[in-house]
């Protein structure tokens, strides 16, 4: 099953007016008049005449690429919305097995093959996979398999940071479709690489869950300075700071970097840390003055309810 042959067996089967098949036709991505007329089930001039329509309505926008007119839906919110409906819609219609695809969209990113790799994405979002099992099914293991094939040689430099930067953009653009937003009294929350942590899946992925557990998360990558970090927890009143710390020589800075936090004059409730490092030496975490060092971020998420709300 494909990406398109899921929506559009949905949308068939879906009793919907044409214009709501139209948003959720353009729901996962923008195309052109002949993709949307192939997945609402109509003629090419009819659907291309109610795009028109929708585009002088405001509702979609388009553009022109070489000889393609392509068509997407104009307001965020919207396109948001329509994805979430299109994911109810196909319910466990599509089910497929998390493990596979995440060796299947692994092949397709070693191959640079960006297009296919978002499609099999959807198309586990679109058969109703929470993002949380995604997370811990498909893109872990992934992950770690692109480590192990690096080490063995099998995958070149250019190769594991193509992998990388595609998952980070991924996890972004999940959280952008499917996190909510904070309530506005919502307690704050700080995650974050440790000074020179590049690793950012990790922290993304715990970013994802705080926030769908009731967070106002601020996601800070390793690049910042501590000093900064420590006058952002102290100005936003963080409840919960994580620190995420990937390899041997970045354990000093996060023993810094606690350290610094509890130091303030109004420290945070809690400081936890993680990371791939915690993972595999978990022993080191004694070093560590942490209020947790949980091993998974789903772990992170449960310990961090305790610190929600003020005593
Ligand atoms: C992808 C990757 C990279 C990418 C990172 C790109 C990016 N945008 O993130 C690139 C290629 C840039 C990279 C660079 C390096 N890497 Co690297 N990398 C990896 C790899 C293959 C996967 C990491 C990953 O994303 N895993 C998937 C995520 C989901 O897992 P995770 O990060 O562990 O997160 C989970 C938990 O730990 C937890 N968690 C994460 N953060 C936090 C924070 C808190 C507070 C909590 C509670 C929980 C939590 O939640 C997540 C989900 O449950 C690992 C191998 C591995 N097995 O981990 C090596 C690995 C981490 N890298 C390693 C090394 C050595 C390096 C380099 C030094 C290599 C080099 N010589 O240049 C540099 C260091 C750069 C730096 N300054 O940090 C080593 C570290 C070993 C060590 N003990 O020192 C590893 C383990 C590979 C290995 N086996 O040697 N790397």
């Amino acid at each position: 099953m494909d990406e398109d042959r899921l929506i559009r067996e949905t949308l068939e089967s879906a009793k919907l007016p044409p214009r709501m098949k139209v948003f959720l036709a353009l729901a996962t991505r923008e195309r052109s008049v002949a993709q949307v007329a192939a997945l609402v089930g109509h003629g090419t001039t009819a659907t291309g005449r109610l795009l028109s329509r929708m585009v002088g309505a405001d509702q979609l926008t388009d553009r022109w690429e070489g000889k393609q007119h392509l068509y997407s839906i104009a307001d965020p919110d919207l396109r948001r919305w329509s994805y979430r409906h299109l994911r109810e819609l196909v319910g466990s219609g599509g089910c497929t097995d998390l493990g596979e695809m995440g060796e299947r969209i692994l092949g397709h990113l070693l191959d640079y093959d960006r297009n296919a790799a978002q499609e099999d994405l959807h198309l586990l979002l679109l058969a109703g996979h929470p993002p949380e099992e995604i997370y811990e099914h498909t893109i872990t293991p992934m992950m770690e398999r692109v480590g192990t094939l690096w080490e063995a040689g099998q995958v070149s430099v250019a190769q594991e940071h193509f992998v990388s930067a595609q998952v980070e953009t991924a996890l972004s653009v999940l959280f952008w479709l499917l996190a909510p937003a904070p309530a506005d009294d919502a307690p704050a929350a700080c995650v974050c690489a440790v000074p020179g942590n590049v690793h950012n899946i990790g922290p993304r992925i715990l970013h994802h869950y705080l926030t769908t557990d009731g967070w106002k998360v601020l996601f800070l990558d390793g690049m910042t300075p501590l000093e900064d970090l420590v006058r952002l927890v102290g100005e936003r009143r963080t409840r919960l700071v994580g620190l995420s710390v990937a390899t041997d020589d970045q354990l000093p800075i996060t023993v810094q970097s606690v350290a610094t936090l509890r130091a303030m004059h109004r420290p945070p409730e809690a400081i936890f840390v993680g990371g791939p490092l915690i993972r595999s030496r978990p022993d080191l975490a004694g070093q560590i003055e942490a209020d947790a060092v949980p091993g998974t971020a789903r772990e992170a998420r449960d310990l961090a309810r305790q610190y929600q709300t003020a005593d």
